[in-house]
């Protein structure tokens, strides 16, 4: 039984391709996870993928994470990052190591971007290189597993 590794993805990023180009390119979210699949193929692990427009639906994914058989998840919280107490407990309630994974440089934009709740309660944070930085977070997160 190969690694399994969930992928999730917040609000909004359903719209990926369609608007904003300019700061989050022009990539599908079927785009990117149609790549994750294929790095995870190379690196011999199973990955799953999920987005959601609902805070509590992400919330239960990440609840279930480690009895639905993952043992780690990559998240982009989307808006959520900058908002969502509730998913900073989520995460920090389970065991399973959890990378945060951001399409645009949160440092380097408006303010209310460059706080992340989520950033003290994950194993590492990967922002800025667009869809690279779920393949980055891939990586990351299977070296901290072995
Ligand atoms: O850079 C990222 O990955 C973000 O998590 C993307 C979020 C944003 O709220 C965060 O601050 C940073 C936005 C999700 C996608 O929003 C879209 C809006 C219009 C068109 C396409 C995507």
């Amino acid at each position: 039984m190969p690694t399994r590794i969930l992928i999730l993805h917040g609000p909004n990023l359903n719209l990926l391709g369609q608007r904003e180009p300019e700061v989050y390119g022009r990539q599908t979210l079927a785009d990117i996870n149609d790549e994750l699949s294929a790095l995870g193929e190379e690196l011999g692990i199973a990955i799953d993928t999920f987005q959601s427009n609902h805070e509590g639906d992400l919330i239960d994914r990440i609840h279930t994470a480690s009895q639905d058989g993952f043992s780690g998840i990559i998240i982009n919280p989307g808006g959520l990052t900058h908002t969502s107490v509730a998913l900073r407990d989520a995460i920090a309630s389970v065991d399973v190591p959890v990378v945060e994974a951001h399409l645009s440089n949160i440092h380097a934009r408006e303010s209310f971007r460059q706080h992340s709740y989520v950033a003290g309660v994950v194993v590492g944070q990967v922002a800025g290189f667009g869809a690279e930085s779920y393949r980055l977070a891939l990586r990351g997160l299977v070296a901290h597993l072995v």
